[in-house]
């Protein structure tokens, strides 16, 4: 279950003291209080060229907090980094006040303050957190953890793993370089230069042969989109962005350069992982010694390894008939028949300048909208000016966004306190599954529908973080 790697780095930089302390990383599920220190830390993702002046949740890497469904938990936040910061908790579905988004649920945690979050998760499955301040330089930097909220009943995987894919922008000296470009964020995004599987260029993972392993995959990089492929085992998609899927299926083919636009057979699906999605995948494990990559897709048709995993011990047997559908969670079922429709376009800036309060990381550019709004940032908002939503929706009435991409970008909408189900998309067939983050890749609208079931105001944005910080970010108010 141990996510945490042994080659990765560990000086302590400004966190004081030893992994020893830290229950966080590997909580009991019986944990009822968790402690995340926020600080500075130093990593070796390229071999022999530790990177400084890293951001982490504690001194040790990637981290994964264990929560169970049902249970309650209080998350102690120590912020011992030299600038503000929240949590905020993607995919959770918990009450507005602690959703960690600076000025709007809370006042950013200051400078050696701590501030506990208080959660009790509904639903079960793979989530995760980052800080909603300073967003693209502070999850650039490593800020981002994952967490594993556990089934009440033990689903009876025989291993259980984490693989945070994200990128970092290093130089050749495996040192940060500048971590947005104007030019990319009025595109795409600006890429990292080093793809790493919890923070390695490459992971190794050992798992029991002929077991079953539950794979929980988390894109958590600021501009990428992963597709993703298992070779060498029997593999079936259990759950996308958290929620279990109705009935697991198998893993389209990756683009090859001779077939760069692969037809998913029937029953399967690519494994598409924008900024944000996560999925849990169930691998029958192969014969002692064994080996099964995971792999990613690059332009052009190649191919990558991004991580490996290794069979060992005696085999277990397990079949591909051994992997049933994953409990669902307790989510809200929309009528479809009474539901309100609410329009979004996703589109330019009408306006490419804004004021900047230089806090939190605002910049002075503002690129892209939704219906021709601007997000103000995630400074101190103007109190003579205060934020308007973009749709203000009815508790416990049933809605469809839809969702226009009118750009040639690719971008991941995230609705915050509110999980949704996938309804169709003009140019792709979808598999069923609930979500709380909406690929729309160019030209495309997509429709979700859900049910308006939990009060408040909640950042509905583009997790192309530098999307989000200029202008592709907006409020919806259920009340
Ligand atoms: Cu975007």
């Amino acid at each position: 279950m141990l996510a945490l790697s042994r080659r990765n780095l560990l000086k302590l930089g400004t966190f004081g003291f030893g992994a020893a302390a830290l229950g966080y990383a590997r909580a009991s599920t019986a944990a009822a209080e968790i402690t995340l220190p926020i600080g500075r830390t130093t990593c070796e993702i390229m071999p022999t060229l530790p990177t400084a002046a890293m951001m982490g949740y504690g001194p040790t890497g990637p981290t994964v907090l264990h929560l169970t469904q049902g249970q309650h938990v209080l998350i102690h936040a120590q912020n011992r980094l030299e600038e503000v910061t929240t949590v905020h908790w993607h995919g959770l579905r918990g009450p507005n006040a602690q959703d960690g988004v600076p000025y709007l649920t809370q006042m950013p945690i200051g400078v050696g303050e701590d501030y506990t979050y208080d959660l009790t998760p509904k639903d079960a499955g793979t989530y995760w957190f980052h800080p909603h301040c300073n967003t693209l330089e502070q999850i650039a930097r490593g800020l981002a953890g994952v967490v594993v909220v556990h089934e009440a009943q033990d689903p009876g995987y025989d291993a259980d793993e984490v693989i945070q894919l994200r990128d970092f922008r290093l130089g050749n000296d495996g040192q940060f370089i500048e971590f947005t470009k104007p030019r990319n964020a009025v595109r795409g995004g600006t890429l990292g230069t080093v793809t790493t599987a919890n923070w390695q260029t490459d992971l190794h993972i050992t798992a029991p042969a002929g077991g079953l392993l539950r794979l929980r995959l988390a894109a958590t990089d600021v501009t990428r989109v992963f597709q993703i492929a298992v070779t060498g085992a029997e593999v079936r998609v259990i759950a996308a962005d958290g929620h279990p899927v109705p009935a697991p299926y198998a893993i389209a083919d990756l683009p090859t350069p001779k077939n760069r636009e692969p037809v998913a057979a029937p029953g399967t699906w690519p494994v598409i992982l924008a900024p944000g999605q996560r999925s849990d995948l169930a691998i029958v494990m192969p014969a002692e010694g064994g080996i099964v990559t995971v792999d990613m897709a690059l332009p052009g048709g190649a191919q990558k390894t991004v991580a490996t995993l290794i069979a060992t011990g005696p085999t277990l047997g397990r079949l591909v008939a051994d992997i049933k559908p994953l409990p669902a969670n307790p989510l809200s079922e929309p009528d479809l028949a009474t539901a309100q429709r609410v329009d979004f376009t996703i589109g330019w800036s009408p306006d490419g300048t804004a004021g900047t309060s230089g806090i939190c990381g605002d910049t002075p550019y503002r690129f892209w909208s939704i219906n021709r709004k601007l997000w103000p940032g995630e400074g101190a908002p103007d109190p003579a000016n205060p934020l308007a939503p973009l749709a203000e929706i009815t508790l416990g009435k049933s809605y469809i966004f839809r969702m226009k991409n009118e750009t040639k970008n690719d971008h991941p909408i995230h609705l915050h306190g509110m999980a949704f189900k996938l309804l169709s998309s003009n140019q792709r067939d979808l598999p069923p599954h609930w979500s709380d983050t909406a690929l729309l890749r160019a030209d495309e609208t997509v429709e979700v529908a859900f049910v308006a079931d939990n009060p408040g105001d909640w950042v509905f944005h583009c997790h192309v973080i530098e999307h989000q910080k200029t202008g592709l970010a907006g409020l919806i108010r259920v009340a």
